[in-house]
């Protein structure tokens, strides 16, 4: 009976994005920011900042050991991006995967062979300057929303408000 309350609330399903220095140096925003929209995707925040040391080191903690992890902090915060929370339909439609199969394979060339339509293959310039980031989990998703869009409440999304309650603290 403790969590009825949490049972009723509607949970929508959301996905960070960031539009990254390459794609925003080159101009290829709108061009990836249609292709969004073309299949359905709901833009709920959008925002250019020059990300920090700090952000970029939060989003890929899980590269932090890698011995590329200094070049990854450096391209990421070396010019503007965009940072995006988006959704899709009532639900959010399974957004984060949606989007993760829209943006392709990590590297350029991969995603060229692999997925050409994908946004890598059209918008990334060479291995991993590879224009577009995505949430990977809900998980992820939930701590890049806390950390981008502190102020971020609505649509509830799961997971999101107990870390943000904790961030705050
Ligand atoms: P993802 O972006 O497809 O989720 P991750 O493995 O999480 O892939 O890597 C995050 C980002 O780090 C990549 O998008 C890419 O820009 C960069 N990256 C990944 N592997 C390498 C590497 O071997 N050298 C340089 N940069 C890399």
């Amino acid at each position: 009976a403790d969590n009825e309350e949490e049972v009723e609330e509607p949970v929508k399903e959301v996905s960070v994005v960031i539009i990254k220095p390459d794609a925003v140096q080159s101009g290829k925003c709108d061009e990836i920011l249609d292709e969004m929209k073309k299949r359905g995707i709901e833009i709920l925040r959008q925002e250019e900042r020059q990300l920090t040391d700090e952000e970029v080191k939060n989003v890929y903690i899980h590269l932090q050991d890698e011995p590329f992890f200094e070049e990854l902090v450096a391209f990421m915060t070396s010019s503007p991006s965009i940072v995006l929370a988006i959704t899709k339909g009532k639900t959010g439609e399974n957004v984060i995967k949606e989007f993760r199969d829209l943006i392709g394979p990590t590297e350029v060339e991969e995603a060229k062979e692999q997925a050409p339509e994908s946004l890598r293959a059209k918008f990334g310039q060479e291995k991993y300057m590879n224009a577009v980031h995505g949430s990977d989990s809900s998980d992820t998703a939930a701590r890049e929303l806390a950390f981008f869009f502190p102020d971020f409440v609505a649509p509830k999304v799961e997971g999101q408000a107990k870390l943000q309650r904790t961030l705050a603290l």
